[in-house]
């Protein structure tokens, strides 16, 4: 049964997309990128930065919020928005990819995985369906169906078994998610590692089922940046060119004009805060690290263009002696000027798009960085 279409493309350049897609919490304009606030906060920043920083909407964590401070627990203090103070639109994660990367002792099993909690080691049980369940309690306005990532390089069998059981649990995740009020989505996660087949067998089971959007889940994890590419241009024709499409924890900026050059139009990625707080400024000259002697003596601020104040203010020398010597406002910095600088990005990007020179844009800004 096809569901309601909540995305709408104003324009297209090529493969390249740009569009909106409007929420319970409010209107997304793609391609966007998604700051990652996996416990309820964007980790050194404040939300009126990530607001001004130009995103629409941000990420949280299903396996992080049911673990602490519990998903009833936000539900019964009016949902995420109600509870952090970000007032827009969230999508969170199913939690599957958090379990693998995060716990011990996890073992997957066809109803569910079990895991121990990495905060107090008790041992949770995470089903599709409850991850369905956690996700509405939040309040999410897109919750993403579990999943099983597998680690590339990976044998075949493993990879298919993996892309079967998450085809099976993206059913289930679909008929628990039937009561949903309008207006909130389910993604599908395509899974199918590193080959062609699975991966559009993947897409197809998935578009059979019926989805809100698209995730392509399982890259990033270990595998050349052009095998990422060759697999987003393998689900490509097969996932319906009205809904979005998203592209799980990638990635650097060139990971995301490439892969905007092939139909993607959602992203998210720990990279600008992570980064950030190790010393790390993304900027239009390219990465910089701060940490490096170079900078020492360096009265130029990162970007004397940029629109964000801080890129504009603080000097090289400055930045680097906060991060040397480990003051909280240096990793705050950083992570508000790289969460501003992949706004700017995406901006860039969606105007781009929309007047027809995307290849101008991507051929000019990579030409930027040293
Ligand atoms: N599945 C889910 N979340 C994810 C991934 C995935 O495959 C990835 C892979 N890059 C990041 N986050 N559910």
């Amino acid at each position: 049964m096809s569901l309601p279409n909540h995305f709408e493309l104003l324009a297209t350049d090529g493969p390249a997309r740009t569009g909106r897609l409007t929420t319970p919490h409010g209107v997304v304009r793609t391609p966007a990128f998604m700051p990652v606030g996996t416990a309820g906060a964007m980790k050194g920043m404040h939300w009126r930065e990530v607001r001004d920083a130009g995103a629409d909407i941000v990420l949280g964590n299903t396996y992080h919020l049911m673990l602490r401070p519990g998903a009833e627990r936000i539900a019964a203090l009016g949902g995420l928005q109600a509870f952090t103070g970000w007032n827009g639109p969230m999508l969170t994660d199913s939690g599957g990819f958090q379990v693998m990367s995060l716990s011990e002792l996890r073992k997957v099993k066809e109803e569910a995985v079990t895991f121990r909690s990495h905060i107090d080691g008790a041992i949770v049980e995470l089903s599709p369906e409850r991850s369905i369940e956690v996700q509405r309690l939040l309040g999410s306005d897109i919750a993403m169906q579990m999943d099983e990532c597998v680690r590339l390089p990976a044998d075949r069998s493993d990879i298919d078994r993996a892309m079967q059981l998450s085809l099976r649990w993206a059913e289930r995740s679909k008929r628990a998610f039937e009561t949903a009020p309008a207006g909130y989505m389910l993604f599908g996660i395509v899974q199918g590692g590193d080959l062609p087949q699975l991966r559009q067998a993947s897409a197809q089971g998935l578009v059979d089922i019926g989805f809100h959007g698209y995730a392509i889940g399982g890259l990033a994890v270990g595998e050349p940046q052009e095998v990422m590419l060759a697999m987003i241009e393998e689900v490509g024709p097969v996932l319906p060119k009205d809904r979005p499409r998203y592209l799980m924890g990638v990635g650097t900026p060139d990971d995301i004009l490439e892969a905007v050059a092939r139909g993607v139009d959602m992203f998210d990625c720990v990279m600008p805060t992570r980064n950030g707080r190790h010393g790390m400024a993304f900027t239009r000259y390219g990465q910089i690290n701060l940490r490096n002697a170079r900078h020492a003596d360096d009265s130029r601020p990162l970007d004397e263009t940029s629109p964000w104040p801080s890129a504009r203010n603080y000097s090289r020398a400055y930045l680097h002696h906060l991060v040397r010597s480990g003051e909280t406002l240096g990793a705050m910095l950083l992570s508000e000027i790289n969460i501003a600088y992949y706004q700017q990005l995406t901006d860039g990007i969606r105007q781009a798009i929309a007047q027809g020179t995307f290849a101008d844009f991507r051929a000019r800004t990579k030409s930027e960085w040293e």
